[in-house]
């Protein structure tokens, strides 16, 4: 068993849930702050037998889009001068980082 771990944009979340649970996963989400836009994102984690990850990254790839978003200056960086951003910088936030993590037990008690 896995468990994949997937951060993901908001927008995209109920769509995918509704996928997941049309082709029999279940999921947990998360509300979630990305590290470097300090926005809100959702985290999806998903336990999921070995045979099935591969059909799951491919819904969470038809799912998940990628988008442009404006960073305002100051807003994602520290507060040092050294990081001072005087012009906003635009970056592409990607429909979905996944990690894939070995599941040593798993029990429903
Ligand atoms: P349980 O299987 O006892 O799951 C309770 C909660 O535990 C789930 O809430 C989910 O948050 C988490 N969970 C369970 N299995 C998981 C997994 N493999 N990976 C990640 N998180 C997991 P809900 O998703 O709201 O589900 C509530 C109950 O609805 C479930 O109870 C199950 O009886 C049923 N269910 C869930 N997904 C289903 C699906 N795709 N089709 C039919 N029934 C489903
Ligand atoms: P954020 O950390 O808010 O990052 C949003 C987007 O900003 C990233 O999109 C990337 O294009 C850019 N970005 C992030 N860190 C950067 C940096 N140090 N310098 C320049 N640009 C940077 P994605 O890579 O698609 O990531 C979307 C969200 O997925 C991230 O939100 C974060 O919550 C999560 N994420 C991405 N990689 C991760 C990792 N290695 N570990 C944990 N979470 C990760």
């Amino acid at each position: 068993m896995k468990l994949v771990i997937a951060m993901i944009q908001d927008q995209d979340a109920n769509k995918l849930l509704g996928i997941l649970s049309e082709h029999g996963y279940s999921a947990t989400k998360l509300a979630s702050t990305g590290g470097f836009l300090r926005q809100g994102n959702t985290t999806l984690l998903i336990g999921v037998e070995d045979q099935r990850v591969h059909e799951l990254m491919e819904l969470i790839k038809e799912t998940s889009k990628s988008r442009k978003q404006l960073v305002t200056p100051l807003a994602s960086v520290g507060r040092s001068l050294n990081n001072y951003m005087t012009e906003p910088v635009e970056v592409t936030v990607g429909g979905a980082t996944v990690f894939v993590v070995a599941v040593e037990d798993f029990a429903k008690v």
